[in-house]
């Protein structure tokens, strides 16, 4: 997968180096192209933002740099076209299932912005030849899409095929499509068998597996209703068997 993210803080996203998806990156599963929004701007202050029509609080960021900063990216490759996703507390929320969506495709344009945002106009351009989604990661406000951009990276990119050492890892998370849909995953234990006086579930221990299916299953279905009810009530009736219904 080809990642594209273009920025007035490029720098923001040295932790794209790290970990799970420094690898990936060394391993050419994921090649991530950082660029300088301001590189695109023609005026000796490199400005990118201006006050908004209608008045109101805060700059706006200007189109001209934007439009000609996406040409360029668009321009590495036009036989082919990036899905383009423009972080914004104003989206449609990012989720596991979107999350799987966009680690099927082969080039993501990010577009994180500062101050309120970018001119309308440049998704009005894009929109009409591109796919283009605003999304937002959350009901809070941050103080840029930088942020955004790696929760999302991190999250595309550990679905991405060679990328977990363990391929089951992302079957059983929290969120995932199947038996844990809309299911928090439960607590999780390691040697030793007892620590400080608080013992493992003696069930983890047993190697029975039904058993151990069985409490886990419970532990999310426990776990989900005291920190997410609202998940519970969104689930479907028919995925839930015999044992569920009675806890
Ligand atoms: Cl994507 N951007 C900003 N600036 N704030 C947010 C967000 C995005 N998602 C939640 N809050």
């Amino acid at each position: 997968m080809r990642v594209d993210v273009i920025s007035i803080f490029p720098e923001y996203f040295a932790p794209l180096e790290v970990s799970l998806i420094g690898k990936a990156r060394e391993r050419g599963i994921l090649e991530v192209h950082l660029h300088q929004l301001r590189d695109w701007t023609h005026d000796v202050h490199r400005t990118v933002d201006d006050t908004p029509y209608g008045g109101g609080p805060g700059m706006v960021m200007k189109p001209g740099p934007w439009g000609e900063a996406v040409d360029g990216v668009l321009a590495a490759d036009p036989a082919s076209a990036p899905r383009v996703i423009v972080p914004t507390p104003s989206g449609t929320p990012f989720t596991q299932k979107l999350a799987m969506e966009y680690a099927a495709e082969p080039w993501l344009l990010f577009t994180p912005a500062r101050y309120e945002g970018i001119d309308s106009r440049v998704m009005a351009e894009y929109g009409a030849r591109l796919r283009v989604d605003e999304v937002s990661i959350g009901d809070y406000v941050l103080a840029g899409g930088e942020v955004a951009v790696l929760v999302m990276v991190e999250a595309i990119g550990r679905l991405l095929p060679g990328v977990l050492g363990n391929a089951c890892s992302a079957v059983d998370d929290s969120f995932a499509p199947g038996s844990m849909e809309n299911l928090l995953e439960g607590p999780v234990y390691t040697k030793p068998p007892e620590w400080r006086g608080h013992e493992v579930p003696e069930v983890l221990l047993s190697g029975h597996h039904g058993r151990i299916a069985r409490w886990r299953r419970d532990e999310a279905l426990r776990r989900t209703a005291k920190n997410r009810p609202e998940l519970l009530t969104a689930l479907d009736p028919a995925r839930l068997d015999k044992h569920d219904r009675r806890l």
